[in-house]
């Protein structure tokens, strides 16, 4: 079997045919490797892993986490469930987990069963979607942070402050790093400011030409960088779709120094005037 490898996008993600990835060998991994750097998404059809099989491809990649909470799989606690029918949809557009200091960098998703038609997942390149800015725009967004809460799930208190763009800690390029779901505040900006170009940036980094969008048959897998995509399970379906998932840590950020220590933004609501008497 020859492995191939072919662009399932004009933009980001690739399809890889010719290979069972219970058998990599270690030139096999490496051009893996470099293609999921490339591709930023890698989809192997037709893989049907068991889950110690998916877990081990997964450690491939980095150190696997065991969530404390999530529904895990008893002899597998790498392996999580994703069940539609009990909280597993993520029909927003999102990056994993941002909202933590220590993002994941990739998760590695296989259906196990799924809807006859509909349930297809969506990613986008966050790459394109800051080198396809303006200048001016590019230079004003290095010079911001963003603040990302774990709202959404119940937990305002969770939050990271990281820089709006990050640079890829392997590949060295620019990624824009805010999204829909977890992302708050731009906390050098007035609030109406912040809320605006916020607003913009998700849309802007959900462009139709930035993404790519899979058709799941069960026995697929796939595996994303998640320090410079963004995605979003589409909710058009309602019959039950089952997934199993393992999620990578690793770098996540290219330099220590752009984690931010101490966000500075005022937890409190700024008065209406404090714009107008600031040094
Ligand atoms: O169900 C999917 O296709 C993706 C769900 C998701 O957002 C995730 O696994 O991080
Ligand atoms: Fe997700």
């Amino acid at each position: 079997m020859t492995l191939k490898i072919h662009k399932l996008s004009g933009s980001v993600g690739a399809v890889v045919s010719g290979i069972d990835v219970r058998e990599l060998t270690d030139e096999s991994f490496a051009d893996i490797y470099g293609a999921w750097l490339n591709h930023l998404v890698l989809f192997f059809p037709d893989q049907h892993l068991s889950p110690s099989e998916q877990r081990d491809f997964a450690q491939r990649f980095g150190s696997l986490e065991v969530h404390p909470l999530t529904e895990k799989l008893e002899d597998t606690p790498e392996v999580t469930l994703l069940h539609s029918e009990r909280g597993g949809r993520a029909d927003v557009w999102h990056t994993d987990v941002t909202f933590s200091d220590t993002p994941p960098i990739a998760a590695v998703l296989q259906q196990l069963s799924g809807p006859e038609s509909g349930g297809d997942t969506m990613w986008a390149n966050q790459y394109l979607a800051f080198e396809a800015m303006s200048d001016p725009m590019r230079g004003f967004l290095r010079g911001l942070t963003a603040i990302h809460s774990a709202w959404p799930q119940g937990h305002p208190e969770m939050k990271a402050e990281r820089p709006a763009v990050l640079r890829h800690p392997e590949t060295g390029r620019e990624a824009l790093a805010v999204n829909r779901l977890f992302t708050t505040r731009i906390p050098q900006l007035e609030q109406s400011e912040s809320d605006a170009l916020l607003a913009h940036l998700f849309t802007w980094g959900e462009r139709p030409e930035f993404t790519c969008r899979w058709t799941w048959t069960p026995g697929d897998l796939v595996i994303w960088d998640n320090r410079c995509t963004r995605h979003y399970a589409i909710g058009d379906y309602d019959s039950e779709r089952i997934m199993h998932r393992v999620t990578v840590l690793g770098t996540y950020i290219s330099d220590e120094s752009e984690r931010v220590q101490r966000p500075h933004f005022a937890e409190t609501r700024l008065s209406a005037s404090s714009a107008f008497v600031r040094s």
